[in-house]
Parts: structure tokens; C-alpha cells; sequence
């Protein structure tokens, strides 16, 4: 389709900013797969890769990649991922594949957050997208309460489990007027683990790609 067209794109223009020698950080999602295609490339410029979940480790290594764990990594240059949205701030909403808890957290530790995506990601508002939130299990009621009570719309994605154990609730509905506070609200929930509103820590570069080719972001 054009918008796989359009992810490839994205995808492919990601490679220039990996560092050669380093080792690189990977998201998750149909996006980051064209990326992890493309970097089986040149997979012997980088020294390994560290992943934000099962699915793209198991990609990875399909290519011959070698993955290593997060905690044996000191220094990580570039982490390349998707979002399900993205605003003119380069923040973000991302979840929808699940992996927002892993995600996040290579987000924290490297240098350089580049996003990649289709134009259609682009929004001029947040929350148009349900935001995800990764919840411990019998954690689920109260924080679906609590979420009720700042104005969201909490639906249980039923049979689905994370890489961690834990079950997302999708909010829908939520008028979302400052990101950074909202996420910094949920996050304070009791039982919540990580949510995907990806605002205060949004991207450094955004990788965008339309009909005319490819408009690149700076924050
Ligand atoms: O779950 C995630 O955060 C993914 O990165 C998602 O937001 C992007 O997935 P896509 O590239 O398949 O649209």
C-alpha cells in the first residue's frame, strides 16, 4: 500500500543517523520493521542492538543481529521508533503495539530519539488516538477508576499481555490540553507502570514521510 510505501520510506531515511561502531536502540512496530530490514544491511557497521520488545528481537536476530540487554549498555547513541501519533512538538502517543514499558525505557537512556512514521502520525492535537497504559493486573479496576475521574475513557485491551505480564488499558476520549501534565498525572496512579503519552521525553528528530518524499523534523 502507499503507506507501507511511505513507512519504508521513513524507515530507510532512519539509517543515516545510525552511529557506526554503536550500538544501536529499536523500537516496535510495522515501521520499525522496514527499519530493521534496512539495518540488516549494514549490520556489520554497528556493534549490536538493544530492543524495545520480543517481536523486534526476534526480527533482529532473523537478520543476524546480534541483541544485547539494556542493562550491559553504558552508552546509546540513537533509539529509532514509531508512534501512533505525533504532534508539531514531537510528542507523542505510542502503545499501540504494546511495548510502550520497554520503549520508554530505551527512550530514557539514549542520546537521540528518531522517530519514524507516516504523514498521516502527524496531528495538530494529542489523544485522537486512545493513549495506552500499562498497568499491573490487579491494579486494573482502580486505576480504570481513577482514569474515569480525569476525564478518560478506559477500555481493558481483553486477552493481551505485555512483554512484561502486565494488561493496558486504552483511554479514549481524553481532551488532552497539556501532555507533559497529563503524562506526569498518570503516572502517578497507583498500579499504573508506564503510560504512552511520550511528551515530556518526546523526539529529537522526526522522520515524516508523504506523497512528496520525506520532511524531516528538529525539536
Ligand atoms: O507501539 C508503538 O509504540 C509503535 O511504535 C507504534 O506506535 C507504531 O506502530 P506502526 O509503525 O506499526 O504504526
Amino acid at each position: 500500500s502507499a503507506q507501507d510505501k511511505q513507512k519504508q520510506q521513513a524507515a530507510e531515511a532512519a539509517i543515516e543517523y545510525v552511529e557506526r561502531g554503536a550500538v544501536i536502540g529499536v523500537g516496535t512496530g510495522s515501521t520499525v520493521n522496514f527499519f530493521i530490514d534496512a539495518l540488516a544491511a549494514m549490520k556489520n557497521d554497528i556493534d549490536a542492538a538493544v530492543s524495545s520488545s520480543e517481536a523486534s528481537t526476534a526480527r533482529l536476530k532473523q537478520h543476524g543481529i546480534e541483541v544485547i540487554e539494556l542493562n550491559n549498555v553504558a552508552d546509546l547513541p540513537v533509539y529509532v521508533d514509531g508512534a501512533d501519533e505525533i504532534d508539531h512538538h514531537l510528542r507523542m502517543v505510542k502503545g499501540g503495539g504494546g511495548a510502550l514499558t520497554r520503549e520508554k525505557i530505551i527512550a530514557a537512556v539514549a542520546k537521540k530519539f528518531v522517530c519514524i512514521a507516516d504523514d498521516s502520525k502527524l496531528v495538530k492535537r494529542l489523544g485522537g488516538f486512545p493513549i495506552p497504559v500499562e498497568v499491573i493486573p490487579m491494579a486494573r479496576s482502580y486505576v480504570a477508576r481513577q482514569i474515569v475521574k480525569l476525564g478518560g475513557d478506559p477500555v481493558w485491551r481483553q486477552g493481551f499481555t505485555t512483554d512484561n505480564g502486565n494488561v493496558i488499558l486504552d483511554i479514549h476520549n481524553f481532551d488532552i490540553l497539556n501532555p507533559v501534565q497529563l503524562e506526569e498525572e498518570l503516572n502517578s496512579i497507583v498500579g499504573v507502570v508506564t503510560n504512552g503519552l511520550f511528551a515530556d521525553r518526546g523526539a529529537d528528530i522526526a522522520l515524516l514521510a508523504g506523497p512528496d518524499g520525506i520532511t524531516k523534523k528538529t525539536r
